[in-house]
């Protein structure tokens, strides 16, 4: 049977030792919790950290703990020592990666010892993955301390099925820049087939940053490197529904509610549950809780504030820092507003077990979560499925994840302790029939999407990427399909070989009047031609001047200027029909305004087109402006005649009777061609591609959805090809 392997930092069962004696515990923490309710019926293999150096892994015996983990837990530990600890989890995960991602640029200790470990760490990662791993399994790596896990095990396995998942925000790019190591970190992550992201802003920060530093563009989420293609997903975790809905019906619930509401009888509950993390925005929630007892004196006395903090990263020197910071301000505000017969903040340093803790979801009139960043935060919809049938109001950060699905809590900017004291007093006094209103909504939404739907979104998603791809791979003119081509080829005697020039014969250049040929391709082309059987024509947008330039002394014929000028071989231009251009008078002034308005982009002048380039612009900024030019561009066209032109980083415009599809419509009926091949790569040779004859070879450079036929990867496969069929 095929098996889901799950890749995490952390396994789902941890190891402790108590009194020399190993014990073996489920573990605590956001994906543990979420990934314990997936369906048992597959096989699933957990591979990752047990929760001890590995000096102290070993039974008192000097056994392996590995057999019984795998056994019993169907776990495989990863050993890491105490020094790969320090360097890699609370070094580089947990003082570069978790601080920079959710907005702490500043708390970030750039290192490059730490980096090297973080490396190595995930190398351990999947070569572990690699040990167990077989063709038929999918793997699913979780979070930020491996990303770089899907590549390595890509390199050693191409076709591997990879499915990636980030637990905690992607930041903008702006941030994600200022990571030394950033380019490595995106391809690490490119080696997934998915990636998935709680939140789309979270995607978008990703797309924006591939773009960005490794220029790879995005087509409907997918992303295309390495002659690759990789999916970029959201998928909002949800919760174990069942469980936490049901919590509070629970005997055992309900006995601990009991004794903890004779304990708060007669006090208003506002409940604050998450790690001890400066991401959380504790000490705003206090300083909050503390205006609304300064500007409400009716509330003192009546309300009790119960502060649970699970201990979290106490080696980090931030960590211990915010300690003092909040033991401090729960003493302060303690001191400031308690009287002998009350305690405005019950503050637990501790974890607590499911039931402990829905009891403490149970009590609660309102839970108080106010992260400054939050890739998702689990706590405030467990909290919400407690109160299926019942009042209780959610105060939520608008920079936390689930803010995007829980639009009825009250949504709180957790920088602003004015407002977190206002939404206490609107959570205090709302009408119990509006919270039951609030939360049944709330709790359609996630029941709807729980753990259970999550994980098989995101494994169905999986398997359609591989879909996909695997159509791309059909199309790949590449072994027995390359054979056949060049077989038909070399049986016929009347050959048609259309060639696009940009993108297509050489790669994009920044500046295009100097994309040249170099000497291969006036080589390839010239010994292509010389063959009398072939009429191999160069069809490009480019003006006629260049051309000649470009192919003097060639027998190829041309076609220039996206079809207004035609050179049959051995003959001489002429113009498809008479032209006009007066439309460029009006036209210029605009293509000049989004020039000089979009830094880094130019205007080329052609004999029937003008062209606005913007392959060297700011990506974000051009793509805006060219949507805005677009709108424009189309307000004229339908009068002047004109046609609109959408290619890679180019906006162009020319006379609607001129195409490049209409001149090769031209070259079609010139004879009875046995063979014919066509290669382009951008929107403009589509509508070429679709009036060819079935029989024709149409190439797309680049796997995207085309009407080609087949595709190539580049124009250096293009040009492989055309070497052979020009031995
Ligand atoms: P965490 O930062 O750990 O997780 P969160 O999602 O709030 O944050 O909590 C995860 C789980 O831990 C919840 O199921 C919760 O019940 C439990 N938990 C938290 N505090 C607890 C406490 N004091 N006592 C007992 N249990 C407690 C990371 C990301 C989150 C993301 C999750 C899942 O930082 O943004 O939601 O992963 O992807």
């Amino acid at each position: 049977m095929a098996n889901l392997i799950l890749v995490s930092n952390r396994l789902s069962v941890s190891v402790e030792k108590k009194k020399g004696k190993l014990e073996f515990k489920p573990s605590m923490g956001g994906l543990a919790t979420g990934l314990s309710s997936l369906d048992q019926k597959e096989s699933l293999l957990w591979i990752g950290w047990p929760g001890l150096p590995a000096e102290e892994l070993r039974e008192e015996d000097g056994e392996s703990i590995a057999p019984t983990l795998r056994e019993k837990h169907g776990s495989i530990p990863v050993d890491l020592t105490r020094e790969q600890l320090r360097s890699f989890y609370y070094g580089f995960c947990n003082n570069v990666i978790w601080p920079l991602f959710h907005y702490f640029p500043s708390y970030a200790a750039y290192d490059k010892a730490l980096w090297e470990s973080y490396r190595a760490v995930n190398s351990l990662f999947a070569r572990k993955v690699l040990e167990v791993a077989g063709a038929e399994d999918t793997i699913w790596v979780h979070d930020y301390q491996l990303m770089l896990v899907p590549q390595l095990i890509r390199e050693k396995v191409p076709e591997a099925r990879i499915g990636f998942f980030l637990h905690i925000p992607f930041p903008s790019f702006e941030i994600f820049r200022l990571l030394p190591w950033r380019n490595e970190i995106l391809t690490g992550l490119l080696g997934a087939d998915l990636i998935g992201f709680h939140a789309y802003d979270y995607a978008r920060h990703f797309i924006s940053s591939v773009r960005r530093l490794l220029g790879v563009e995005n087509s409907m989420g997918y992303v295309r490197h390495e002659h690759r293609l990789s999916r970029v997903d959201v998928f909002p975790m949800g919760i174990d529904y069942k469980k936490y809905s049901a919590a509070l019906t629970s005997r055992v619930v309900q006995k601990q509610m009991g004794s903890a509401a004779r304990e708060l009888k007669g006090f208003k509950v506002i409940l604050s549950v998450d790690r001890l993390d400066y991401t959380k925005g504790i000490p705003e929630r206090l300083r909050g809780y503390e205006l609304l007892l300064e500007h409400n004196p009716q509330y003192r006395e009546k309300v009790v504030l119960l502060l649970i903090a699970v201990p979290s990263r106490t080696k980090v020197h931030h960590y211990r820092t915010l300690k003092k910071e909040v033991d401090e301000l729960i003493s302060t505000i303690n001191g400031k507003y308690g009287t002998i017969g009350w305690v405005p903040i019950h503050y637990f340093y501790r974890g607590f077990h499911f039931e402990r803790l829905s009891a403490f979801y149970g009590l609660a009139d309102v839970l108080l979560v106010t992260p400054l960043r939050d890739g998702m935060n689990l706590v405030a919809k467990e909290f919400v499925a407690a109160h299926r049938d019942s009042g209780g109001v959610l105060i939520l950060s608008e920079t936390a994840g689930s803010a995007r699905e829980m639009g009825e809590a009250l949504l709180i900017n957790p920088n602003n302790s004015e407002e977190i004291a206002s939404a206490l007093k609107t959570a205090l006094e709302m009408e119990e029939e509006e919270q039951i209103e609030r939360n049944a909504v709330m709790n359609e939404r996630l029941s709807r999407y729980d753990i259970v739907a999550w994980t098989r979104d995101f494994l169905n998603k999986l398997v359609q990427v591989r879909e996909v791809q695997d159509s791309y791979l059909v199309k790949k003119l590449a072994g027995s399909l390359k054979e056949q081509l060049i077989a038909d080829y070399r049986r016929s005697e009347r050959r048609l070989i259309i060639l696009d020039y940009d993108g297509t014969l050489v790669p994009f250049s920044g500046r295009p009047q100097k994309a040249a040929p170099d000497r291969e391709l006036v080589e390839l082309l010239t010994v292509l031609s010389a063959d009398p059987a072939n009429d191999v024509v160069v069809a490009s947008g480019r003006m006629r001047d260049a051309m000649n330039d470009w192919f003097a002394g060639l027998d190829l014929s041309l076609i220039a200027c996206h079809g207004a000028w035609l050179k049959p071989k051995g003959k001489r231009w002429r113009l498809i029909e008479e032209l006009s251009n007066e439309w460029k008078e009006q036209l210029r002034p605009i293509f000049l305004l989004f020039k000089d308005r979009t830094p880094g982009s130019l205007v080329e002048e052609k004999e029937y087109a003008l062209a606005w380039h913007y392959r060297n612009a700011e990506p974000e900024l051009a793509a805006l402006r060219a949507s805005e030019f677009k709108d424009i561009l189309f307000s004229f066209t339908g009068d002047l005649g004109l046609d609109v032109l959408e290619g890679k980083n180019v906006l162009e415009i020319k006379p609607v009777n001129v195409s490049k599809a209409r001149a090769v419509s031209m070259w079609l009926a010139r004879d009875r061609w046995q063979f014919i091949l066509a290669a382009g790569d951008d929107n403009n040779d589509e509508v070429m591609f679709s009036q060819l004859p079935e029989s024709a070879y149409s190439i797309k450079i680049g796997p995207d959805i085309s009407e080609a036929r087949y595709y190539l990867d580049s124009p250096a496969h293009l040009r492989q090809l055309l070497a052979e069929l020009a031995p």
